[in-house]
């Protein structure tokens, strides 16, 4: 059995394990009680970020590497294109810009608004990373001009990778994407397999109703 520790970017493998239809169960991990107060979760991730991903004797950290792997191990499927295929490449770059360039730098901006002592809330690397941020934002939203998925005219892994970030910023930080952008994540959003997980990640769905409450 396939088990995910922790939400947070375990969200996409959540997504994508119900995208798969594989089964698997979700390890809740409370990193605001402190990583290192779960010995368990420790033994799997030393490191004590999330997600890990535990599937029999093999354990993994880094959810876009996650997500590779399951779809290596436990594809073929549609949601990835064949290295052959002309929609590879679109795939490969937005599978990783998802976390290395949009979700890596708006997590640092939404910790510093959110969790970051008054005085040091707008602070030089906060707004570096907010720049990082919107630049690789504009690539996500150039693909969307010629394609309704960042692959192509098909729903892709790189779709929950870039989608998940998107959401991310939108939560944490209130960013205001244009019009396309947010057509875009209701149709992401819209899918089973999305609603599915967001079904079973209890924490991201009480953060994302909280959200919703304040108009957000
Ligand atoms: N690049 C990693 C990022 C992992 C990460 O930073 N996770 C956050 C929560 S989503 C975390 O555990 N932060 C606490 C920490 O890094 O100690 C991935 O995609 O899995």
């Amino acid at each position: 059995m396939i088990t995910v520790w922790g939400e947070g970017r375990g969200f996409r493998v959540v997504w994508l394990l119900e995208e798969m239809g594989l089964p698997y169960r979700l390890r809740r991990v409370d990193l605001l009680a402190g990583a290192e107060n779960d010995p368990e979760f420790m033994a799997i991730n030393s490191g004590g970020f999330i997600p890990a991903l535990q599937d029999g004797p093999v354990v993994m950290v880094e959810s876009v590497a996650i997500m590779e792997y399951l779809i290596a191990r436990h594809g073929p499927t549609p949601l990835a294109p064949a290295p052959g295929d002309d929609a590879f490449p679109a795939y490969q770059q937005f599978l990783h810009l998802g976390e290395a360039g949009l979700a890596a730098s708006i997590y640092f901006v939404s910790g510093a608004r959110n969790i970051a002592p008054a005085a040091e809330r707008d602070n030089w690397s906060a707004r570096q990373a907010m720049g990082v941020f919107e630049t690789r934002l504009r690539l996500v939203s150039r693909r969307l001009d010629e394609a309704p998925w960042m692959a192509g005219e098909a729903f892709t892994a790189a779709d929950i990778s870039v989608v998940y970030a998107l959401e991310l910023a939108r939560r944490n930080v209130r960013y205001p994407f244009a019009e396309a952008e947010r057509a875009y994540v209701a149709r992401a959003t819209a899918r089973d397999g999305y609603q599915r997980a967001m079904a079973a990640c209890h924490d991201t769905r009480a953060w994302n109703e909280t959200v919703a409450a304040e108009g957000g």
